[in-house]
């Protein structure tokens, strides 16, 4: 079947990050069923073939307007899709949209007509927002990583910057590769308006952010490296239950090894 992956390598090998990351997250077992969702602005591989390609769809409403969207093209995974399909066949578990001049509506144009993600209209309301922002981030991830979930449901690690403090100190990569933090977003309902608002504002101050008791929402230049973030972290949680399980409370870094860190690494905290 002819794809518009072929013959546009760049274009191909960002779908394909994709779906390496797919297969990582089913991995981990951070993506039962049809768990989390990755969108990936693809604007910059897109080509006058591209523009001049139909919809496959009807105009769809976003559910938000999005002025610093317009002629914007994005790969989504699709809805109800599982993460190891897409693994595998990432045009049949997910679509190219276009965003219309309404910048409030979106036509699929590519390969076939899947139905983008649930959580469409908070990941491109952050998509929004990095493109104001003049932000060279391009991809977002959610998904459902378990031991960084489980800290969660304990409300000392909601604190503010209390889990973040604690993650750091595991492991020297993890404030090296992951230097903005975890932010944490309490309780809301899945796909709500009010979990896609305070999603923005805590990505204004760190790249990852948590959702009470759900899982993580990251942004970075790819799909590869806003999966990176999210695995550094919770390999220190790993490391954290695993001393715990050694049946002792870890030291973790000092302050003052980890603000070594910062300045070797001329890191942002
Ligand atoms: O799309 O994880 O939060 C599946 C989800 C929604
Ligand atoms: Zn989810």
């Amino acid at each position: 079947m002819n794809s518009i992956l072929t013959n546009r390598p760049l274009l191909a090998a960002e779908v394909n990050k994709v779906a390496e990351v797919a297969g990582y997250l089913w991995q981990k077992g951070w993506a039962e069923r049809n768990g989390g969702n990755i969108t990936v602005n693809i604007t910059e591989y897109v080509d006058e073939a591209i523009q001049a390609m139909p919809a496959i769809s009807e105009a769809k409403p976003i559910g938000a307007t999005l002025p610093h969207l317009k002629g914007c093209y994005f790969y989504c995974k699709g809805t109800n899709k599982r993460m190891r399909d897409l693994a595998r066949w990432p045009m049949a578990n997910g679509s190219v949209i276009r965003i219309l001049d309404d910048c409030a509506s979106y036509v699929i144009i590519a390969d076939q007509p899947v139905q983008p993600t649930s959580e469409l209209p908070s990941h491109l309301s952050v998509h929004n927002q990095l493109i104001a922002k003049g932000s060279p981030y391009k991809a977002s991830v959610h998904t459902h990583p378990i031991e960084l979930i489980a800290m969660t449901h304990c409300p000392k690690y909601l604190e503010k910057d209390v889990a973040t403090n604690l993650l750091w100190s595991m492991i020297p990569e993890t404030k090296a590769f992951c230097p903005r933090g975890l932010g944490i977003i309490p309780y809301k309902l899945p796909s709500s308006v009010e979990l896609a608002g305070a999603t923005m504002r805590e990505l204004e101050d760190y790249d990852v952010v948590m959702w009470e008791k759900h899982g993580v929402f990251a942004v970075d230049v790819d799909a590869m490296a806003a999966f990176d973030q999210i695995d550094v972290l919770n390999k220190s949680a790993l490391i954290y239950i695993a001393a715990k399980n050694m049946g002792f409370e870890p030291d973790g870094m000092s302050q003052l090894q980890m603000q070594e860190m910062s300045v070797a690494f001329n890191l942002p905290k």
